[in-house]
């Protein structure tokens, strides 16, 4: 009898156990990216449609390596994550993603069809040849990287090209994105300028040069920068630049709309710039890896995050622009402040004279001066080992002057402690 108790109570545990992550929804995505008060909307509409109830447990990350590498390594159990196109490429490449599906749920809450931009579901489709990632992935938000500048000291045209980060007239005044793709990609191509303007090279062959020639180039590039480079960020680069610590950042457009309505708000002009030279254009998308435990409610979360008003409200807290297509979506952009653009590109036909921000919806001319990261595979590991060189080689004064200052008084204190012991030695022999 006592067995079957025993028995009949690790049973008991077991079912409590599953019904538990079935009412949980694990959720990891980029730091600042989220209308955080859509979560508990989400878990209030869940239990609406579903009649069931959910508890999101919502996690950040800062860099794509970081998360990819908790479940690529890890196998940690996120029900949804939100990395960047290349990233998407790899997981695809390495069987870590479960494939979409959204048909249980009902017409009328069903917002994936309807909203997604033609465009997005094009370069979507250029991640992988034989896969299409649309399968796997619903696009979140996208952008460019550029740079973000302040006028008062930064010049339009020197901040035209992506060498304004060795200007010496920015001596530790330039931030960089801790985010080695992303700031390796813009430099390579800079320093390979010349042989795209001859077309010797494209600019999607360069996305993909991972050679040892081109690593050691960006590497010696980099630590060229040293005396400008005053930190590598995550989050905190909008922040000083609004500020006015920094005047030169190289970072994501979002986080650039972000801070220039920031600094305006200060008092402070900032703006935003595609180097000439040509960039990077990314764009991060939801996924379900392959170890989530709770697919069902991962498939109405990516819903949700569809449903235009969701969308809106996100990229109105985030300064991100949302790969959401839908009509809603433009109408809430409009701006008589802006100049007419033509975002037909996204929006459709309709789309060809419109007043929106040009740091969100980038003008054709500046998309096809840009390009997708792809992935590296294997070679990743190598561009990783030169970011940390570059960034050890980085540490400021101030750390090695904490080094030293901690050494010396940990050094200080055994000394003490031997003369302390040595004399009560001296005193007991007495
Ligand atoms: C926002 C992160 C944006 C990610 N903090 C751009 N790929």
């Amino acid at each position: 009898m006592k067995k079957f108790l025993m028995i009949a109570a690790a049973v008991a545990a077991v079912c409590a156990c599953s019904n538990d992550r079935d009412q949980v929804l694990k959720v990891y995505n980029w730091s600042d990216y989220i209308d955080e008060s859509v979560i508990p909307e989400f878990e209030s509409w869940y239990k609406e449609q579903t009649g069931k109830d959910i508890r999101v447990v919502y996690q950040t990350f800062d860099v794509n390596e970081t998360m990819l590498s908790k479940i690529e390594k890890g196998h940690e159990d996120f029900d949804v994550v939100c990395p960047s196109d290349y990233i998407i490429e790899r997981m695809l490449n390495t069987g870590l993603l479960t494939p979409l599906d959204f048909s249980s749920i009902p017409d009328g809450v069903n917002y994936i069809a309807n909203n997604k931009s033609p465009y997005m579901q094009k370069i979507f489709r250029e991640i992988n040849k034989e896969i299409d990632a649309n399968d796997y992935s619903v696009p979140y938000m996208w952008g460019t990287t550029g740079i973000i500048y302040n006028p008062k000291y930064v010049t339009d045209e020197e901040a035209s090209t992506w060498d304004v980060i060795r200007n010496p007239k920015f001596k530790d005044a330039v931030l960089m994105k801790d985010a080695p793709r992303d700031v390796y990609s813009p430099v390579l191509i800079y320093l390979k300028q010349d042989e795209l303007k001859s077309g010797k090279v494209t600019m999607n062959e360069l996305m993909l040069d991972s050679s040892d020639e081109s690593i050691a180039e960006v590497e010696a590039y980099l630590k060229s920068c040293k005396e400008n480079i005053m930190g590598w960020e995550a989050d905190f680069g909008k922040d000083q630049m609004t500020k006015e610590r920094a005047v030169v950042s190289l970072n994501w457009s979002g986080d650039a709309v972000w801070a220039i309505e920031e600094a305006a708000a200060l008092g402070v002009e900032l703006k935003y710039a595609v180097p000439r030279e040509g960039s990077n254009i990314w764009f991060d998308g939801w996924v379900i890896p392959k170890y989530a435990k709770n697919v069902s409610a991962a498939t109405w979360f990516i819903n949700f995050m569809c449903r235009p008003d969701i969308a809106i409200r996100n990229m109105d807290e985030t300064g991100y622009v949302s790969a959401n297509g839908a009509r809603e979506v433009l109408d809430s952009q409009i701006d008589e402040e802006f100049d007419p653009i033509d975002v037909s590109y996204f929006f459709g036909e309709d789309a060809t004279e419109v007043r929106v921000n040009e740091t969100l919806y980038p003008s054709k001319e500046i998309i096809e001066r840009c390009a997708l990261e792809h992935d590296w595979g294997k070679d990743t590991d190598k561009l990783l080992a030169m970011w940390s060189r570059v960034k050890g080689d980085n540490a400021s004064m101030a750390t090695y002057i904490i080094i030293i200052v901690v050494l010396s008084l940990i050094a200080g204190y055994y000394v003490s402690k031997r003369n302390r012991k040595g004399h009560k030695h001296n005193t007991k022999k007495h």
